[in-house]
């Protein structure tokens, strides 16, 4: 059997993985380790489609979508939440220090800043750039995603063998005003199972909420599937819909179960997932359906 600890995370994500391997290697738990490998990316300034530097909606507004879910079921998100570079952090606080999962826009603001959370601008000169750039033309075409950087999801099973997840994003770039992707919404962009297993999506979220992706894969492995047939099956409901346009977007799944497997899958070439386990911090090209 795969030995433990270990953490999966969406992309190209080493610094991350390191971090949440650190916490875990020490003893930690599965939840603190999600969150804080998180936390890497949202404050990366070159990432930019998590946290600060996240490229804005078509108004130039961040918004950013994150949730977290520990090995108990517990959950929270946030959603369309501006001026706070931490999201996945303000959704653990919802879930640990309200009696709600999911808090939007102005509200999940007030609350962050209530819990001591500071007030940042998240539009770089870089990001803001881009939108300028972006509004000669104004053409809304979610593209292919071919980065190596994107949207992070992570899972995370620790010494003690509970898994925690967590996933946090500004999501598509130069979306509408007021756009939630699947990322906070729990059961599309993320599912844990601390019984099963945990999934995290990435890719075009509206695809992923119409499939309620991951908690598909999670019930997929409790049925007896691998992390990576379940992770293929998610995928095919997705292409075999009939008139799917799967050509043009792309939507990635990871996967853990139980027992420390892993798995991966997208409809197109190039997602990746990054794997610390036995010391080794690895990028691995995900299998892809579209040949
Ligand atoms: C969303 N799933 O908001 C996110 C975006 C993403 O790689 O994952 N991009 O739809």
């Amino acid at each position: 059997t795969p030995s433990l600890p270990l953490v999966i995370a969406t992309w190209n994500v080493p610094n991350a993985t390191a971090k949440a391997w650190h916490i875990l290697e020490n003893g930690g738990s599965a939840l603190d380790a999600v969150e804080q490998g998180c936390m890497v990316e949202e404050a990366d300034v070159n990432n930019t489609s998590v946290g600060k530097g996240g490229l804005p909606d078509r108004d130039g507004h961040v918004t950013l979508d994150a949730c977290i879910m520990d090995k108990h079921g517990n959950c929270g998100s946030v959603v369309c939440l501006e001026n706070i570079t931490h999201a996945v952090s303000v959704a653990r606080n919802v879930m640990e220090k309200t009696p709600h999962v999911m808090l939007a826009g102005k509200g999940a603001e007030q609350f962050a800043y209530e819990q001591g959370f500071k007030k940042e601008n998240l539009l770089t000169e870089a990001s803001k750039k881009a939108w300028e750039d972006w509004k000669i033309k104004s053409e809304y075409k979610p593209i292919i995603n071919i980065e190596n950087h994107d949207t992070i999801g992570m899972l995370a099973i620790d010494k003690n063998g509970d898994i925690s997840g967590a996933c946090t994003t500004s999501g598509l770039a130069y979306k509408m005003h007021g756009r939630v992707g699947d990322s906070p919404i729990i059961g599309s962009g993320l599912y844990v199972d601390n019984e099963v297993g945990a999934c995290v999506a990435t890719g075009l979220g509206e695809e992923v909420v119409k499939t309620v992706g991951s908690f598909l894969v999670v019930e997929l492995m409790r049925q007896g599937k691998s992390p990576q047939e379940a992770c293929e099956e998610a995928i095919s409901r997705i292409v075999n819909k009939p008139n799917s346009n799967y050509k043009n977007f792309q939507v990635g799944y990871i996967a853990v179960n139980k027992q420390g497997e892993t798995g991966s899958y997208a409809i197109h070439q190039w997602f990746s997932m990054t794997k610390y386990q036995n010391n080794n911090n690895d990028n691995i090209q995900a299998t892809f359906y579209l040949k």
